[in-house]
């Protein structure tokens, strides 16, 4: 198969290769790179935004509201809606679909559920090579929800450019889990569900909470309070999304932020490249028997991937890599 063919198909526009290509990347196939050169010339008009937070504070329905405004200011919209915990029964992605129902008629808007499928790649990679690819297609703004740090293989700092975390009243632990992984990703704070008795005290704890940093080189991220499903508060949110892309749109000023999200996706393409050639050089018997051998404790894992990955790297010092 000839991926360039699809990838010259989707600068054109074309939705249903960009479902193809998507795919193929989600699937391992082998060979799409050069593809993704030309998505990646094609890419990088698009504004894309980070929606993480635990599970069940509204993620989801914030992404709709939002989604709804871009498309009232005439943009289109990419939705991608990363789902670690449950690829199997899928029932949050088949809710999402529910919610997401209003929206997906409209041929302005491309949403895509992704999950690990427990192969060798990571999801992260998947993920970001989606959002160029609906980057590439035209898509004007791309939405990408993630469940909070800890829970997900996705740093979804390293793929967009203004991060909202989410988070909802009534549990101290939600600020201690914040405290704990996504202090340092959130640009914005979203107070969702301030419907709910105690918003204003989370919010203050969370404001309490930024206080205590000193230098927030030039950005503080605001605290918001929102109720998504009640649509009050949107405004807000929406316009502080504004101004953070107008302060880092500046691209002298954020070269840190860029690069430390091109080498994340530079090493990510390696390992998922180099793992993917590995993995080829042995057939599923010699795996399976190394498997066998280090579940019953007669081989040490090490030892195991030494032996895997010298069959194809012949004269790499393995010793010292692994
Ligand atoms: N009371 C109240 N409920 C809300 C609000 N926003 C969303 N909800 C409800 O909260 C529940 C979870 O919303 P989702 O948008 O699916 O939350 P999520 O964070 O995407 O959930 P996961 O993707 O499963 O992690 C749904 O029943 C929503 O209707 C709100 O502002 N107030
Ligand atoms: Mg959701």
């Amino acid at each position: 198969m000839n991926y360039t063919t699809l990838a010259r198909s989707i600068i054109r526009g074309d939705r249903k290769a960009a479902a193809r290509l998507i795919s193929v990347v989600e699937d391992e196939e082998e060979g799409y790179g050069e593809a993704m050169d030309m998505i990646f010339s094609a890419s990088g008009r698009a504004g894309v935004l980070g929606i993480t937070g635990a599970p069940g504070v509204g993620k989801s329905t914030l992404v709709f509201e939002l989604a709804k405004g871009f498309r009232k200011e005439g943009k289109s919209v990419g939705i991608v809606a990363v789902d670690p915990t449950s690829p199997l029964t899928g029932g949050a992605i088949l809710g999402d679909r529910i919610r997401m129902s209003e929206l997906s008629s409209d041929p302005g808007v491309f949403i895509r559920s992704m999950g690990s499928r427990g192969g060798t790649g990571g999801l992260s990679l998947q993920a970001s090579a989606t959002v160029r690819i609906l980057d590439a297609l035209g898509c004007e703004e791309i939405i990408v929800e993630t469940v909070g740090a800890g829970q997900t293989q996705v740093d979804i700092m390293g793929l967009a450019d203004t991060v909202v975390v989410v988070t909802m009243p009534g549990s101290g632990d939600e600020v201690q889990s914040i405290k704990a992984g996504l202090l340092e990703i959130a640009d914005i704070y979203v107070v969702n569900k301030m419907d709910l008795p105690g918003s204003m005290s989370t919010a203050a704890d969370l404001r309490a909470m930024i206080d205590l940093v000193e230098d927030w080189k030039g950005w503080k991220p605001p605290v918001l309070l929102a109720s998504a499903s009640g649509a009050r508060g949107l405004e807000e949110v929406a316009g502080s999304i504004r101004r953070h892309r107008e302060w880092f749109s500046d691209p002298e000023a954020h070269m840190e932020r860029r690069a430390s999200q091109a080498r994340k996706e530079i090493y990510d393409i390696i390992a998922s490249g180099i793992l993917r050639a590995i993995s080829s050089a042995v057939t599923d018997e010699e795996m399976g028997e190394l498997v066998r051998l280090v579940a019953e404790r007669k081989m040490s894992p090490y030892d195991a991937a030494r032996k895997v990955a010298g069959s194809a790297l012949p004269g790499a010092d393995l010793y010292k890599a692994l």
